[in-house]
């Protein structure tokens, strides 16, 4: 894919060096872009093995709204979050929390029944917000909208998340029929987050599609602090070194959002490179 392989030279030919809190230094390179479109094949690198099933576990864990990755964890054998969780796997309310059960507090009057004084206490309600079914049935029934967007930053519980999230939020766009959808991501590990973030969104963008009754669009990614961990260089300009392969295709089974489970995502033709071992900056 010619768009991921001009991210990553963005990067190497006009990045700067900056130290961080993981104590690998990187490349960082401000606000990098790229699109890929959805009906052109399946994004996933073809200049490495990219782990697909890691990817749509992922993706389908983000769906289940929970605060801890125990599914993910103990009943998928998928260990990609474990650095990020506690013993009993809490992660805190990260992308699946934010996505389906974005907490928030309504106000509501409570009168004194048979009280003559008439005075009206305001309690404050604890609620939550299933920003992603909001989505669906914006698409479906508004689908002009300027305002379909599902955030993941709530500046209230930073201290409680195990990473502060680095898809920050995305938003989907309709024209011409087709489904679009633009990430903003604050921070991104070109090797290793990048090629999972690009598939994971292409994969829930595509099944959104599917259930709202659009064609694929484009997928857009807007990456403020794109950056490449030193020990990372090496196995990039490797990729440099590889040639694209045809893309392949994915089929995701007729169904609901929330009843798709991993066997209803067919990967097909899908021929990479071997895969290139990079170590994660915890
Ligand atoms: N921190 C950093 N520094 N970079 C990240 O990419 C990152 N990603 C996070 C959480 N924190 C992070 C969540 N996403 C892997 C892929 C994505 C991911 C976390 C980890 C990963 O280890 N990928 C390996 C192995 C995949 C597998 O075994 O399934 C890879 O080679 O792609
Ligand atoms: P930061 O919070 O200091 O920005 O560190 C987070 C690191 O994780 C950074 O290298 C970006 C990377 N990252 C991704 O690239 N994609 C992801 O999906 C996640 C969760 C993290």
């Amino acid at each position: 894919m010619k768009a991921y392989l001009d991210l990553v030279k963005n990067v190497l030919d006009h990045g700067v060096k900056k130290e961080n809190r993981t104590g690998t230094d990187t490349i960082s390179s401000f606000a990098e872009s790229y699109r890929v479109d959805l009906q052109k094949g399946f994004p996933l690198l073809t200049t490495k093995k990219v782990y697909f099933r890691s990817v749509i576990l992922e993706l389908l864990w983000y769906l289940r709204g929970e605060d801890h990755i125990r599914w993910l964890r103990d009943e998928k054998d998928c260990h990609i979050w474990d650095d990020w969780a506690d013993e009993d796997g809490h992660v805190g309310p990260i992308y699946p929390v934010m996505w389906r059960r974005f907490p928030y507090f309504e106000r509501e009057d409570v009168g004194f029944e048979g009280d003559a004084t008439n005075i009206v206490k305001t309690v404050w309600v604890k609620k939550e917000f299933d920003q992603v079914q909001r989505a669906i049935d914006m698409l479906k029934n508004n689908p002009n909208s300027r305002r379909i967007v599902v955030s993941a930053w709530h500046p209230g519980l930073l201290d409680e998340m195990a990473l502060p999230p680095c898809h920050v939020m995305y938003i989907f766009n309709v024209s011409n029929g087709k489904l679009n959808c633009h990430l903003t991501q604050r921070s991104g590990d070109i090797a290793l987050g990048i090629p999972f973030n690009l598939a994971c969104y292409s994969a829930l963008t595509m099944a959104i599609a599917n259930e709202v009754g659009l064609e694929y669009g484009e997928f857009a990614h807007t990456i403020v602090d794109a950056h490449i961990y030193e020990n990372h260089v090496e196995g990039l300009k490797e990729q440099l070194t590889r040639q694209p392969r045809p893309l392949p295709t994915l089929h995701i089974a007729d169904k609901p959002l929330d009843d798709l489970q991993y066997e209803d995502f067919k990967l097909e033709n899908y021929d990479p490179a071997p895969s290139i071992k990079f170590e994660v900056a915890v």
